[in-house]
């Protein structure tokens, strides 16, 4: 397929002003007569084609008349229909096979064919898989959808819009009605079917509209629908108060389903999710998970005014709706957690997924220039980096400059179709600031370096700052421009106190924000008393690499007294970073202990919050780890990280993390406060800490947590230690978890998931033999990235074995999976990614295995780009 490029956009030649659907839905076959009511754009002449994939087209019509073989043309996904005329009517009828639907897309069946029921997906091109339509989500019409089906198959009748009207048909069929009254694009289109229960709610929004909240799932876990629908509400409460943002219909309907490609998805008025996304209970959910629960709910829900009232006017503006939302969902998830813990998990997550990708072949911008399968763009950089782009502008503008420039944005664009230059004129109108050099960011990729150099000079008493920046070339990309880069900082003396700010006359309070828009800059503060530790990049100011030479001492400083929780984390983080390096046969573990002593000083300190403790006295990860090197030995790298961790139990000793163990355990409960969740967060570094020192003694202490565990994080937390360790207990452990989460797929996926994540050789044999369990089918998108995407992405040591034996499983399946379903094979696929770094041996067998796929002729044009581009 050749590639869409962005300069190549062109307005639509032809719109829909309204659709009528009528959809007869069964499983092995549904028919959708649709209704085109046709708008001309009296500037451009070209006939009227239709985007349709797979579609077994029945009757077609033009104004009410049978159109002849010669009138219109199907080929190759697209209908074109000869003399139709501005204000047409277009009728066609089109046949589905929902069952045969293994990709996912469209419209599907999930479950059984006895049990399971009807849904569709339509982001980003799915429609066209269910009628014949200008599949782009710059037209907008006005949707009336009518079902039918029979009443008992199918007693649940949904799509997205307003109920308006319901009743029977002859031959125990039934049908039920939905109008939209908001225009929007046909990636918004969702509908459901079949047998499912319900949870409700009445909501009155601020501008005092009655809504009615239903939660939707099979009837076996109704149950945990409960937490999902606290979500809701939490999230239209807090659109209302942050963004003054109400929601606009009388139903707001959201489905879980097992069988899903993404994480949820926002149709207007009738979301549907990943049921790992929406069902929650103590007994299968993690506090993590809960914590995503009602983080995905809030993001899909803030999508109906980003993303739906206010559309992209074409994919490349993806990041417009999804970074933003992104944006509001941390914004959302910070003020009902903790802020400072959210940053951390934002940033660590922005460090694992976005920075490799910014760095390696698949390297694009937030904005793309040109794509080939628009499904593999939903990426950590549109979505991550997106936000973080959104996170800048929001800090330039402050919180009320940034909500006077929403304001306005939805004041020009709702009901419209949008791209990100109308995002920051509004953003910049609105607060007469020129935010165009911004744009910068959206079209270039790579991660900037940020390299600082302060220096002190007693006499004058000015500390002089020097920053300058750097981006690396990415594919496409051989030049790259110096872009604007807010640095927040403060400046601490050598008590871990705070200094005064005084920049070009001015005092500037304790904190400050410099914007580096130059390849470098040089900044002087005066007034300064005593040689500084500059606290830099606050927060996490900016999206990029800071390098800065540091010494173990002042990044020890900045861990005791950063009072910026994020930075304080981020000294541990590079501290650790440098204690790493020390334990190499060149260093002389110095930073080590420093890292080390810090680390321990904190542990005794009962201000510290647990989870913020967990937090510091957690290393990089392997990946992060990965990314500071030119050439890369998993297995290597994990052994060393290893051992920096028992450097660290041995320095807080067994005795100490032993009673820290007990004192945490005797709070044990399932409660969801903030404090419980903090102990358990503690609780669990602790054990994996003590494992490194005594494993005997932790296995013990995990084996009765694993028995006598109230909920899952701590039932979890005890099998990862003794499946990682391979300990004795781990058999049993595993026997009881598969046996008494049968019935419960979400929870059986970590059962997968677990057993991919052990370290080493061994891994793939365990992965080999769990592919034989009758529970393991590549069908299923949840199963299929829980044993495969977990062992090729999230265990680095596992995956890239030195003989490539994993390497040459993995694209095996790939392959297979491809077959079955080509967006989940592709997403997967990205696992390669980086293989060029690999130190040779690793490298050989990567490239061999990747090529040995690309050489195959059957691949989906989306596992043929990742793969294509990967190997690059
Ligand atoms: N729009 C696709 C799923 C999401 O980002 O909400
Ligand atoms: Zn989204």
């Amino acid at each position: 397929a050749s590639a869409i490029r962005l300069d190549d956009y062109r307005r639509p030649a032809w719109t829909v002003a309204s659709i009528e659907l009528d959809v007869d839905l069964g499983i092995d076959r549904t028919e959708i007569t649709s209704r085109l009511h046709l708008r001309r754009d009296p500037a451009q002449s070209l006939p009227l084609r239709l985007d349709g994939e797979n579609l077994e087209l029945l009757s077609i019509t033009l104004d009410g008349r049978a159109l002849a073989d010669a009138d219109y043309r199907y080929a190759d996904g697209v209908l074109e229909v000869a003399a139709v005329q501005d204000n047409s009517t277009l009728e066609t009828r089109v046949r589905v096979r929902p069952a045969e639907n293994t990709a996912l897309e469209g419209l599907y069946l999930s479950g059984s064919r006895e049990t399971g029921f009807l849904l569709t997906q339509c982001e980003a091109e799915g429609f066209r898989h269910i009628t014949f339509f200008p599949d782009r989500p710059d037209v907008l019409s006005r949707y009336t959808v009518t079902l039918r089906a029979e009443r008992a198959r199918f007693p649940v009748l949904l799509a997205g819009g307003n109920p308006d009207g319901a009743g029977e048909l002859p031959d125990g069929r039934h049908w039920a009605r939905f109008v939209d009254p908001h225009p929007r694009p046909c990636y918004l289109f969702a509908l459901v079917a079949g047998r499912l229960e319900s949870i409700r709610r009445d909501y009155l929004t601020a501008d005092g509209h009655n809504v009615l909240l239903v939660m939707w799932s099979e009837a076996n876990v109704i149950d945990r629908c409960h937490y999902a629908l606290d979500a809701l509400e939490r999230s239209m409460r807090w659109d209302e108060r942050s963004y003054g943002r109400n929601y606009d219909l009388d139903v707001f309907h959201v489905v879980a389903t097992h069988d899903f490609n993404m994480g949820a998805m926002e149709n207007k008025g009738l979301n549907i999710f990943n049921a790992k996304y929406l069902l929650a209970d103590p007994d299968s959910s993690t506090d993590e998970e809960y914590r995503a629960v009602e983080a995905v709910v809030a993001h899909e829900y803030f999508h109906n005014w980003t993303g739906n009232r206010v559309t992209c006017r074409d994919w490349f503006q993806l990041s417009l709706k999804e970074g933003l939302t992104v944006f509001r969902e941390q914004q959302f998830s910070a003020d009902m957690n903790s802020a400072p813990l959210k940053r951390i998990e934002d940033v660590s997550l922005l460090r694992r997924t976005q920075f490799p990708e910014d760095a390696g072949p698949l390297a694009h911008p937030v904005r793309p220039a040109e794509y080939r399968e628009i499904n593999n763009f939903y990426t950590a950089t549109v979505y991550e980096k997106g936000s973080e782009l959104v996170r800048m502008l929001a800090g330039r503008l402050g919180q009320d400059g940034f909500r006077r420039g929403m304001d306005l944005y939805f004041e020009r664009h709702d009901g419209h179709a949008a791209t990100l230059e109308d995002f920051l004129s509004a953003l910049g109108d609105a607060n007469q600031i020129d935010l165009k050099p911004y744009l910068a960011w959206y079209a270039q990729s790579g991660t900037p370096r940020l390299h600082a150099k302060g220096s002190y000079n007693a006499e004058r008493r000015e500390y002089s700052l020097t920053l300058a920046q750097l981006t690396r070339t990415t594919p496409g990309q051989p030049e790259k421009l110096p872009l604007p880069i807010p640095v927040k900082l403060a400046l601490f003396d050598r008590h871990g106190h705070l200094l005064p700010l005084h920049l070009d006359g001015q005092a500037l309070g304790s904190e400050t924000v410099l914007v580096l828009d130059k390849a470098e800059q040089r900044f002087v503060f005066h007034n300064v008393p005593s040689s500084p530790v500059p606290s830099l990049l606050r927060g996490f100011s900016a999206p990029v690499v800071l390098e800065c030479d540091y010494t173990p001492a002042e990044l020890a400083l900045l861990l005791a007294h950063d009072v910026d929780g994020f930075n304080r984390w981020e000294a541990g983080q590079q501290l650790a970073m440098l204690a790493f390096d020390s334990l190499q046969p060149t260093g002389d573990g110095s930073a080590c202990k420093a890292w080390c002593d810090a680390l321990a000083a904190l542990f005794d300190n009962p201000s510290i919050d647990d989870a913020l403790l967990a937090d510091l006295l957690t290393p990089p990860g392997e990946i992060e780890f990965a990314d500071r090197q030119s050439e890369v030995d998993p297995a290597q790298i994990h052994a060393q990280r290893q051992h920096l961790q028992q450097q660290l139990a041995q320095r807080l000793g067994v005795t100490a993390l032993i009673a820290r163990y007990h004192t945490l355990a005797a709070h044990a409960g399932q409660q969801l406060d903030a404090v419980s969740q903090a102990q358990r967060r503690l609780k669990r570094r602790v054990l994996d800490l003590l494992a490194l020192l005594d494993a005997h003694q932790a296995h013990a202490l995990a084996a009765r947590q694993y028995a006598s565990a109230h909920g899952m994080t701590d039932r979890l937390a005890a099998l990862g230690v003794l499946v990682r360790d391979q300990a004795a207990q781990a058999t049993a452990a595993l026997a009881d978890f598969r046996q008494r989460y049968a019935d419960n797929p979400l929870a059986l996926d970590k059962w997968f998931g677990e057993q991919a994540k052990l370290p080493g050789e061994p891994t793939l044999a365990v992965v080999m033999r769990l592919e034989n369990e009758p529970a393991f089918t590549l069908k299923n998108p949840n199963r299929a990235r829980a044993l495969l995407g977990t062992f090729a992405s999230a265990n680095p040591s596992g995956f890239h074995r030195a003989d490539g034996a994993g390497y040459r499983f993995f694209a095996e399946r790939l392959a297979q999976l491809d077959a079955i379903n080509p967006q989940i094979a592709a997403r997967l696929a990205t696992a390669f990614n980086g293989w060029q770094r690999l130190e040779p041996v690793r490298r050989e067998a990567a490239h061999a295995a990747l090529a040995a796929l690309a050489a195959r002729e059957d691949l989906s044009r989306n596992l043929n780009e990742i793969v294509a581009n990967v190997l690059q």
